[in-house]
């Protein structure tokens, strides 16, 4: 048996913690037993030095980032979850759709910088599909090198329900017209009664599932996110860890966990939780690093946690920072501080001030450039 406190290098422990210490040093999974343990300790240097020990033994000590543009082509969605302070109806003043020339238009902005493109939006009801391939056959063909990561599992499943496909019809026409990958979004808490309360209208926890298993057999990567933070349990919280466990024991087709900090400015949620405190957030990117131990990559997405805990989440088990960004409407709309997007050298000297190693990636994390 090893000594935990010599191979962590960390003075004190809390009893509680050493079962899932000791299994982390023999490479036995942590189950949810430890991980409630670890959601209810303090012990936070040694939560940190846990997460640690793993993310380096996944990522060595390189930190990814992306140069990426996020383009949100409508804002005008048929759902209404309690959490959005982005969707609006299709009548509102301040609702909008994106021509697909203004969105090839945003990013020849960029120039020829950028490595991912990341596309999400409402759930718009009178698009047509023409619609969606037209804005990816022509992003790939004015951008043939960068990754176009785009549409979450909600819109896929949406897309197969409006235009009568199922969802295998639905990725395999956009996969013909560019598609690289599938962003996280929309798993929310794969919970079904959370999803009544919050997310009336969207597709359940099995459904979310479903597309990313269709996604993976088709050989499409794809991550997952988590919004924490408004009504959910920390019961709520592990069996999602434990659905995507057992997923990606499935199919290995996830490639990030994104954990999404809920912000409630905008929403009728305002008022009535309370945004975790740091330590929170940095034991929950922990408890993620640690439980998700298939997942190759966890994300500190600096847009809805800061520049500050971003950098100290880099020590407690996140190995990756999203990237650049240019204009992030989904948290803004919510009341997110941060700014809208970020240069790629701010990235980069984020990253430095942590003391690991810059690696600028694609959306499928082919290494660009390492900055030692
Ligand atoms: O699914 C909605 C969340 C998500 C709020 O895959 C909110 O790399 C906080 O999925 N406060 C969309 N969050 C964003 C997303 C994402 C982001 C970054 C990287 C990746 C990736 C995916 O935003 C939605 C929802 O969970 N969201 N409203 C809010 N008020």
């Amino acid at each position: 048996m090893h000594s935990m406190e010599k191979y962590f290098g960390i003075p004190y422990v809390d009893a509680s913690l050493s079962t899932a210490a000791e299994k982390l040093l023999e490479g036995i999974r942590i189950n949810r037993k430890d991980a409630h343990l670890i959601l209810n300790s303090n012990d936070i240097h040694f939560i940190g030095a846990m997460a640690d020990y793993k993310k380096q033994q996944l990522n060595g000590r390189l930190v990814y980032f992306t140069v990426n543009k996020q383009i949100n082509y409508t804002n005008i969605c048929s759902v209404h979850c309690k959490v959005c302070a982005y969707a609006k109806g299709r009548h509102a003043a301040d609702a909008y759709t994106m021509t697909i020339e203004e969105i090839i238009g945003e990013l020849h902005k960029c120039g020829n910088e950028l490595d991912e493109v990341h596309i999400v939006g409402g759930l718009h009801p009178d698009l047509q599909f023409d619609y969606y391939i037209s804005m990816i056959r022509g992003i790939s063909s004015h951008f043939p090198s960068i990754t176009i990561k785009a549409f979450t599992a909600t819109e896929i499943g949406y897309f197969a329900k409006l235009f009568g496909m199922n969802v295998k019809e639905v990725l395999e026409r956009l996969v013909d017209a560019g598609l690289n990958t599938m962003p996280g979004g929309g798993a929310e808490i794969l919970s079904d009664s959370i999803r009544s309360e919050l997310f009336r209208g969207k597709e359940s926890k099995d459904e979310w599932l479903r597309t990313h298993r269709t996604a993976h057999s088709m050989g499409i990567k794809t991550n997952a996110t988590m919004l924490y933070g408004h009504i959910e349990t920390d019961d709520d919280i592990i069996s999602h860890l434990e659905q995507l466990r057992s997923l990606q024991d499935e199919t290995s087709g996830f490639l990030t966990f994104v954990p999404l900090i809920f912000h409630p400015a905008n929403t009728p949620l305002h008022n009535m939780v309370h945004t975790p405190a740091g330590i929170r957030k940095l034991k929950i990117i922990a408890l993620s690093r640690l439980y998700l131990d298939n997942f190759p990559h966890i994300k500190a997405y600096w847009v809805m946690l800061s520049e500050g805990i971003t950098q100290i989440a880099l020590h407690f088990g996140a190995d990756d920072i999203d990237g650049t960004i240019g204009k992030e409407r989904v948290a803004h709309a919510a009341g997110a501080s941060t700014p809208a997007g970020l240069t790629k050298n701010k990235m980069i000297s984020m990253i430095k001030g942590t003391g690991y190693i810059p690696a600028q990636r694609n959306g499928e994390y082919k290494v660009i450039k390492i900055y030692r």
